[in-house]
């Protein structure tokens, strides 16, 4: 029976479940729920954590799973670390739909790092107007560079104080564009920006913008991800399931 898990939060896990709901494939995908209302999706979907690795393998019994589709965004290490054990214990095929990342091209000014507290090292030095895009969960790592004024951009209102004295918040989720970016940095005089190499193109906008004003960019590499099977587009993934473990049945 084919019935396919799609682990989400991308705008590639959007495309892919806009493309199973036009061939009236079923499905189902997943969030974490780190966001109040997550974009609306063509197929059902399930908001929440599983419960590790073994919560997963769990649900794939339960559920029936047939086939996952890892298309959490590249820094979603732990989920893909999960996914990979439990499909391998419920003996699910699984195949992960990523992005490459980003390469740096003639004009980028990339300070490369490997890492969130590369990224709090590499700004250690004297007061700076900073972009950081990288989101709200890692930003408490900030903290020890407060000499700094941020531009923070998030997906929802902050709940709380922030960790950083000097911050201007600007609430939004992407994909963004790159004349918005633009005409935002230039808004805000951004001096340098912070980003994680996400890949795809719903957060590259701010990357062409630094380029276009010349200002550095502290680009953060990949976590290491655990080895499994790649796709880099929606049509791949359409015909792995016509291929992989159970035929079909639709
Ligand atoms: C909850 C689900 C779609 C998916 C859109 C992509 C593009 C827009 C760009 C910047 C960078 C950042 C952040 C970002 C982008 C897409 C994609 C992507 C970066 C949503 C979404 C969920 C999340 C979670 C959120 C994190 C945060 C990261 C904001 C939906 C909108 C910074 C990553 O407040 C929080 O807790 C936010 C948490 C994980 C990273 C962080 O550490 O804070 N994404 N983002 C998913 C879930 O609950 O499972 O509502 O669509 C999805 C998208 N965010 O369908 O169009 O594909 O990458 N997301 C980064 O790249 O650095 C913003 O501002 O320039
Ligand atoms: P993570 O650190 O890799 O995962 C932490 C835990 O969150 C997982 O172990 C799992 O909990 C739960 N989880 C994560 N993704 C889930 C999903 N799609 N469905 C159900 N549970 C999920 O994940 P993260 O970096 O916080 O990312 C969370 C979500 O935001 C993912 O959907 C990801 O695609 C999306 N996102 C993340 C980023 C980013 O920068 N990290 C950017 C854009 C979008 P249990 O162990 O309880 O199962």
């Amino acid at each position: 029976m084919f019935n396919p898990l799609i682990l989400g939060g991308t705008t590639e896990a959007t495309a892919l479940c806009r493309a199973m709901a036009e061939q009236g494939l079923p499905g189902t995908i997943s969030f974490a729920g780190r966001v109040e209302r997550p974009v609306r999706q063509p197929l059902p979907q399930r908001v929440g954590g599983f419960g590790g690795a073994d919560g997963l393998a769990d649900y794939l019994r339960s559920e029936r799973i047939s086939h996952i589709v890892d298309a959490t965004h590249p820094f979603a290490a732990q989920m893909s670390r999960n996914a990979v054990a439990a499909a391998r214990a419920s003996d699910v095929p699984l195949i992960a739909l990523t992005r490459a990342p980003w390469a740096a091209q003639t004009g980028d000014r990339w300070i490369r790092v490997p890492d969130i507290p590369g990224a709090v090292a590499a700004l250690d030095g004297p007061a700076q107007r900073v972009m950081l895009a990288v989101g709200r969960m890692h930003l408490a790592e900030f903290a020890p560079n407060p000499q700094h004024a941020y531009l923070l951009r998030l997906v929802d209102p902050p709940k709380g104080a922030l960790p950083l004295p000097q911050t201007h918040v600007e609430v939004s989720r992407g994909p963004f564009t790159f004349d918005d970016d633009l005409a935002l940095m230039r808004r805000h005089g951004i001096e340098i920006v912070v980003s994680k190499n996400a890949g795809g193109t719903g957060a590259y906008a701010k990357i062409a913008a630094a380029r276009a004003l010349g200002l550095p960019v502290i680009m953060i590499d990949r976590p290491a991800l655990p080895d499994r099977a790649e796709a880099h587009g929606v049509d791949e993934v359409l015909r792995w399931f016509a291929h992989a473990g159970t035929d079909r049945g639709v």
